[in-house]
């Protein structure tokens, strides 16, 4: 109902709805419409009532409903269904309960906050309320599950656009799944598929991105290697903005590779936006530690390290520093 008189609110921006149209088109009495007004103002929503004028929406909250995100969404797969929440354990989780269900390719769920956000292996993701993006997609692409990798690069590129267009900020990509600026991490990006020998039941897409929170909002443990988008910047960015802006990139992306079996671009960006390519760097893996340049990516995904000795590695998973 909230969504219905939002829906009626904004289509007359300029002038007040009265109490009455609302509970005529909407089918409720005018008490619960006035209930709902009140609601929303809670959420944010600064609505102006004027006696027997009616109400207006003079300013919207930057909260990420599907209403406020799909006004003006230009996609045709990706975010078509929303599903916001309050709180939630973890976007990643509900999604792939979901995608389990049958859930349709393309639904997107936000949380304002995560309890148990989760990072790889099990590590926790930092997700204060309101500040940032924590979002997963699902998606079922029809490729052999060896693909899977090129889908974390595929939606480290489209962030990392996305952000370079609304902010201007030049941000980097840390393979496999981080985007940092100056070797600070804004945004972690965690792929979770289900799959048979031959085929991708579903994967999800799980971003946690740092938009507006300040240094404080942050564990002290992580304090020295995270930031937000304004820290960086020194002002509020737009969630909405850039939450539409990461869905029409991804999903371009995405189309590009899963229809046309174009992965090219995808490889050219991440490469242009590379912050540790020709650069000394350490990768861990399960047992071992690898020293050397990174000196490229393959059409895999995978990372080239070249060591002093001039021996080369193919580095497919684990942690990347400089
Ligand atoms: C990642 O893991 O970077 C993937 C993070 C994915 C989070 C999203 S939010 C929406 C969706 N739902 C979820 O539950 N998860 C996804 P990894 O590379 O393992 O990095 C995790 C490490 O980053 C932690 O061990 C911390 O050191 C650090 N960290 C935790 N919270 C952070 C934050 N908000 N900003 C920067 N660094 C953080």
């Amino acid at each position: 109902m909230r969504e219905k008189i939002l829906h009626l609110l904004k289509k007359y921006p300029q002038e007040h709805v009265s109490g009455e149209k609302l509970s005529e088109q909407l089918g409720v009495s005018r008490t619960a419409i006035w209930k709902h007004i009140n609601a929303l103002r809670e959420e944010g929503y600064n609505i102006e009532s004027i006696p027997r004028k009616g109400y207006i929406l003079r300013e919207s909250p930057d909260i990420l409903t599907a209403v406020e995100i799909q006004g003006e969404l230009h996609t045709s797969l990706l975010g078509k269904k929303i599903m916001h929440f309050d709180s939630i354990g973890s976007t990643n989780d509900k999604a792939k309960d979901l995608a389990l269900q049958g859930a349709e390719e393309g639904t997107v769920i936000i949380a304002e906050e995560q309890i148990k956000g989760r990072g790889r292996r099990g590590s926790q993701w930092v997700s204060p309320k309101g500040k940032g993006i924590w979002m997963s997609i699902i998606l079922r692409p029809d490729v052999l599950p060896k693909n899977a990798p090129k889908f974390t690069l595929l939606s480290a590129v489209a962030v990392a656009q996305a952000i370079r267009e609304v902010t201007a900020l030049p941000v980097q990509i840390k393979w496999p799944n981080d985007i940092i600026y100056q070797n600070k991490k804004v945004c972690g990006i965690l792929t979770e598929m289900s799959a048979e020998m031959d085929f991708i039941n579903y994967i999800v897409v799980g971003m946690g991105i740092n938009i507006n929170e300040s240094i404080k909002d942050f564990p002290e443990e992580i304090q020295g290697k995270a930031t937000s988008l304004r820290e960086i910047k020194g002002e509020n960015i737009s969630r909405q903005r850039l939450v539409r802006s990461i869905l029409e990139n991804l999903e371009k992306f995405y189309l590009e590779f899963v229809k046309e079996q174009n992965f090219q671009k995808v490889l050219e960006l991440w490469k242009s936006m590379s912050g540790i390519l020709g650069k000394e760097v350490r990768a861990m893996g399960n047992n071992d530690v690898i020293q050397g340049i990174a000196v490229d990516i393959n059409q895999e995904g995978a990372l080239i390290i070249k060591e002093d000795n001039g021996k080369i590695h193919e580095i497919t998973f684990g942690e990347v520093s400089l």
